[in-house]
């Protein structure tokens, strides 16, 4: 059983999401761990492969609404390397660290990440794992969105208080993220007189207005220009002409909206980004789709969804570029009810 409004990826596709690889360097891969430890510690790769090792099958659940089901991953538990540093009784934080150019990093408290059974994992399916999808060594936290699963884990910082990671500080991700209560995101610190009054004048342009409510508003000719509407309820909302250049909806919820010519294209560098966004039931005639991912979105119902709904209304008029149309077929069932009706 997959958790709310989560779909099964295609067999053998494994998007990559987020940073596409490490960063370059020759120095050998050792993780580190330090903070609040009686000993700081250090592991090669090959040292940890001597420490106890341990299976776990996984659900991989991405925040935009894909899910890989039966994932068997092997490594050294984390427990397994915090209880060799011995940690100070004022421990209760972790800050997993990547080695990647921007240092991405994510957080999790200490009970939760031990609780859920936190894997260093070095093997995917019995193979070492893909450099792609963080290998040498990468964080494996079960039952949890899979944004906390750090690709290239370097240094492990064990701290009194959480330092909030790198999607939950810029992307307004949720820090506690479990998929069974649909945690992925937080709502915009923008307050309420502001969001009426920019509703009012349908400008949501470069503003963060993720987690916004407003269903079923006449929103016609909205400039949504780069503005960030992440897991946003626009269900019914009436969005005719709207621009949404460079925005970013993932996961908004547009359930029988209407976008009649509204256009999701690239704004100077910027792509519009639509993954997870949920487009059933809407109308998308004229609408204009470019350069956007829309992995994981879904435009028809799929086995297993609790509210079917009927698919979105498509036709010649609505336009897919290559980009737009590739991002689809993770999930083939979406891919070819847009496809065959665009031909229409
Ligand atoms: N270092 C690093 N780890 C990361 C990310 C990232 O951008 N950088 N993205 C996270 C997100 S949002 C997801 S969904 C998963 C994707 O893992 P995959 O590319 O192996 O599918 O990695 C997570 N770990
Ligand atoms: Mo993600």
């Amino acid at each position: 059983m997959l958790p709310p409004r989560q779909h099964e990826a295609a067999p053998e596709r494994w998007p990559i999401v987020g940073e596409p690889k490490a960063a370059r360097s020759d120095a050998s891969w050792n993780l580190t761990i330090s903070g609040l430890v009686e000993e700081l510690k250090q592991w090669s790769v090959d040292d940890l492969r001597t420490l106890p090792w341990q299976r776990t099958s996984i659900d991989v659940h991405c925040v935009t609404r894909w899910s890989k089901t039966g994932v068997d991953m092997a490594g050294v538990a984390l427990e397994t390397v915090l209880r060799a540093c011995r940690l100070l009784p004022t421990a209760s934080f972790l800050s997993f660290i990547a080695r990647t150019d921007r240092k991405h990093h994510t957080s999790l408290p200490l009970d939760e990440a031990l609780r859920l059974g936190t894997l260093l994992a070095m093997e995917c399916d019995g193979q070492p794992l893909e450099p792609a999808h963080g290998g040498p060594l990468r964080l494996v936290v079960p039952n949890r969105y899979f944004y906390k699963s750090l690709k290239w884990l370097e240094r492990i910082e064990v701290l009194a208080e959480d330092r909030p990671g790198y999607w939950e500080t810029i992307a307004n991700h949720h820090n506690t993220v479990d998929p069974w209560h649909e945690q992925r995101y937080r709502e915009s610190s923008l307050g309420r007189a502001e969001v009426d009054q920019r509703i009012a004048a349908r400008d949501l342009s470069g503003c963060d207005f993720s987690g916004l409510r407003a269903d079923g508003l006449d929103l016609t000719g909205l400039n949504g220009r780069g503005a960030s509407l992440r897991g946003a309820s626009l269900r019914r909302t009436n969005l005719t002409g709207a621009n949404l250049d460079g925005a970013n909806i993932t996961n908004c919820n547009l359930e029988r909206a209407t976008l009649r010519g509204a256009t999701l294209r690239p704004l100077g560098e910027q792509p519009a980004d639509a993954e997870g966004a949920d487009f059933r039931g809407a109308d998308l005639r004229g609408a204009a789709f470019a350069g956007v991912s829309l992995l994981g979105a879904t435009f028809c119902s799929e086995p297993g969804d609790r509210e079917v709904l009927p698919g979105a209304i498509l036709d010649a008029t609505t336009s897919f570029d290559s980009v737009a149309l590739d991002s689809l077929s993770f999930l083939p069932r979406q891919a070819q009810y847009v496809r065959q009706m665009i031909v229409r």
